[in-house]
């Protein structure tokens, strides 16, 4: 790239974040997922992944915790048609089962046909992320580094392959002796809902079904909760301390009370693993990162707070095997005009999507 300057604007047609890579020389390799058949109160999380790709022309290029990141080459892949078009089918089916508060007797051939698009989602995610992670070479930190896959959705239902390939490549390299992979999840829920409104791959539930088949997952690290049910508090209390979950309430109180913040972050992360993936829900931000995402709820964790942690996870010695970034909604894309609208939420997205791209790139060796 002898012409590429890192400081202009970007040029028309170049990849995401105005960078000039192919995918060959990039290091990170982004899979767009537009998904979102279950979200249940506001919708437009399929269109994420494009939106942030047009936002993502703003991020400066020096990040003032990382360096400059896009050095290792970013490269975001074509939206996948097919998976839109699945999107809209399968949303057409949830809605009315969503809209009557979930399913009932009789809707079984409906929710056949969600899970089952919910089922041609991962597999297309597992292949994706399969072949990112196959072109890893050999040598980063712990025996994990070269190429780094990072998910941009759709809902939350979304990273249920690349997790399981991620795992299944931790485990594989390295036999790890038996510390499997851990995940750093973001969040304002806890997502440990069995089959929420009678779906089995809901956004509600992507930690339940990760928990209960992917057994190389061996630690859940939960931060920026505030809307949890009793079931799933009674799950993660049930984990034999595989699930942490991190009350953003209760880390507010401890703070107020003198506690300090990177105390907090450094306690929660001390059980991961070498080996993390890291699952970040727009939502887990306080809303006003992200008003129009699916389900916003107040308080949460601000986007200095949010770099924070991602610098304070990479800085930890730990290696970034992958990531996602989901539930970033651009709305219905016409209020205000002129930049205003869901333009805010993919802007905010595309700035978490490059500490994210940061993290992973600071967590293992060059190629
Ligand atoms: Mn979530």
């Amino acid at each position: 790239m002898p012409s590429f300057d890192p400081d202009a604007a970007a040029k028309p047609g170049a990849g995401i974040f105005g960078l000039p890579f192919t995918r060959d020389e990039s290091r990170i390799i982004l899979l767009p997922v537009p998904f979102d058949a279950t979200t249940s109160y506001g919708g437009g999380a399929s269109g994420g992944a494009e939106a942030i790709r047009e936002a993502s022309a703003q991020v400066d290029l020096h990040d003032f915790q990382f360096g400059d990141v896009y050095r290792a080459g970013i490269f975001m892949e074509e939206s996948p048609e097919h998976i839109s078009e699945l999107s809209r089918r399968a949303r057409a089916h949830a809605q009315p089962i969503i809209a009557k508060g979930g399913a009932e007797q009789g809707d079984e051939v409906t929710l056949s046909k969600v899970d089952s698009a919910g089922e041609q989602v991962n597999l297309h995610v597992y292949n994706a992320a399969a072949s990112v992670l196959a072109e890893a070479r050999e040598g980063g930190a712990g025996g994990v580094g070269g190429e780094i896959p990072g998910l941009v959705g759709g809902d939350h239902s979304t990273p249920f392959g690349i997790i399981r390939a991620c795992a299944e490549h931790v485990t594989a390299k390295s036999g790890n002796g038996g510390a499997g992979m851990g995940i750093l999840h973001l969040d304002a829920h806890m997502d440990l809902r069995e089959a929420f409104e009678g779906f089995t791959w809901s956004h509600a539930s992507i930690m339940y079904n990760v928990m209960k088949r992917i057994p190389a997952v061996t630690k859940l690290v939960q931060i920026g909760l505030r809307d949890v049910g009793t079931q799933e508090l009674a799950f993660a209390a049930n984990s034999g301390g595989r699930i942490h979950a991190h009350h953003d309430l209760d880390w507010s109180r401890r703070m107020l009370d003198g506690e300090r913040f990177t105390d907090l972050v450094k306690n929660a992360i001390e059980p991961l693993p070498p080996h993390v993936y890291v699952s970040f829900d727009i939502d887990g931000l306080d809303p006003s990162m992200c008003p129009h995402t699916g389900t916003p709820v107040p308080g949460g964790l601000s986007f200095a707070q949010a770099s924070i942690v991602i610098e304070l996870l990479a800085k930890s010695g730990r290696s970034i095997v992958g990531f996602d970034l989901v539930e970033v909604s651009p709305g219905d894309g016409d209020e205000g005009g002129g930049g205003g609208g869901g333009e805010w939420d993919a802007n905010v997205g595309a700035r978490i999507l490059y500490k994210l791209c940061g993290a992973a790139v600071h967590t293992s060796s060059p190629r």
